[in-house]
């Protein structure tokens, strides 16, 4: 369905999250999120930049992300014809990387086009193959081994059907080891964004006794050829994150054997044209999928739900209840996870939730607007 944007509003939010947040590479207390907002016609669609305070999960970050919105992407899309959303992603391939500055923009295409059909973003997208979603929860690094257990209980009662901790060198073996002691059949994961090298290939490998459904990006956020190697050595399936950025890269891992599983985040990839290229070609080629999170807002948040409802999502992701992040979210209602862990799939317009403006006014530190 042809559109044009006729003005891009991108704003900051700043807001505490209920509990910090610690990977192999920092520790998180507050996030500062840029969404944007595009407007048509009349109606506006909403879209999440998925980036992180710092530059450390990739090259981006909240500082980044803004002027490349306001010089770069902005200008680009701004009364540009497009006959569909599935062409903003090329729009803005001129820019390398940046993935996440530009799949804010995209996403918010995306959603526009959905409320102008009239439809939700899983339908719009493609999705609808489920009217729930499975959900699993992401436990950070904590200040002791008896913390993350209590953390893991009150997340197994309240139902996610499986438990991700994230590790690093001097927080892997031996917590892994005591998590199974007291959890023995619970799915469990481990997440090392890229603190490993294949040096450690003999340390990592201690960790196929525990069964592990997976352990995600082990070895470095730009490196696909170490991943197959250790793969080769290794019995934990490989779950590759970081280091898959474009469809490409998702054909060059399938076809090296690098990881057996995907996990696919919305940003990441530059938004759903491209997130629904390397869906198909893995699923295609049987790899399971789970929709990965970045503490995302309501806005991201929601988009993420429309994304795990295409059918190769097959396993539980890091999709999670608005309350484990924030005291109020920017959405209404926040989500919600049900006691047997799943997500209903919202059916109303675009992704599907009413925004909370009087709350989004109150966190939002800077708006610019590109006309
Ligand atoms: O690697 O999946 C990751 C959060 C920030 C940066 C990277 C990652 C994460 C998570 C996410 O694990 C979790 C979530 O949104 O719950
Ligand atoms: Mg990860």
């Amino acid at each position: 369905m042809p559109f044009q944007i006729e003005r891009i509003v991108v704003r900051q939010i700043r807001m505490p999250l209920v509990h910090f947040f610690e990977t192999s590479f920092s520790r998180t207390y507050e996030r500062d999120i840029v969404l944007v907002e595009v407007i048509s016609d009349g109606l506006s669609g909403w879209g999440e930049v998925t980036a992180g305070e710092r530059p450390f999960y990739n090259e981006e970050w909240t500082g980044s992300v803004w002027p490349l919105l306001l010089e770069y992407i902005g200008p680009r899309v701004i009364r540009h014809g497009f006959e569909s959303a599935t062409e903003v992603y090329d729009r803005t391939a001129h820019i390398r990387g940046h993935f996440m500055a530009r799949g804010g923009v995209e996403a918010a295409a995306w959603d526009l086009e959905a409320r102008r059909a009239g439809k939700s973003l899983a339908q719009h997208i493609g999705g609808g193959a489920r009217t729930e979603i499975p959900c699993g929860v992401s436990i950070g690094i904590q200040d002791s081994v008896e913390q993350l257990i209590e953390k893991i209980r009150s997340e197994v009662d309240a139902g996610y059907q499986r438990i991700k901790i994230k590790i690093k060198p001097g927080w892997d073996i031996d917590v892994v080891r005591r998590v199974r002691e007291v959890f023995p059949d619970i799915p469990l994961m481990a997440d090392a964004n890229s603190a490993y090298t294949l040096q450690d290939a003999g340390h990592l490998k201690q960790l196929d006794e525990f069964k592990l459904m997976m352990i995600e990006q082990p070895l470095a956020h730009d490196e696909i050829v170490d991943h197959a190697i250790l793969q080769a050595r290794i019995e934990t399936p490989i779950c590759l994150d970081e280091c898959i950025r474009t469809p490409h890269h998702a054909e060059q891992a399938i076809a090296l054997k690098a990881g057996r599983i995907l996990n696919i985040k919305l940003g990441r990839v530059g938004g759903f044209h491209a997130a629904r290229q390397i869906h198909e070609f893995a699923h295609a080629h049987k790899i399971p999928m789970w929709c990965g999170g970045m503490l995302e807002s309501g806005i991201g948040r929601a988009h993420n739900i429309a994304l795990a409802t295409l059918p190769g999502f097959t396993l539980p992701g890091d999709v999670s209840a608005s309350k484990r992040y924030w005291k109020r979210d920017i959405i209404v209602p926040p989500v919600e996870v049900s006691a047997s862990g799943t997500i209903a799939v919202p059916t109303g317009p675009g992704f599907g939730f009413e925004l909370d403006r009087d709350y989004l006014k109150t966190v939002t530190v800077r708006e610019e607007t590109v006309s």
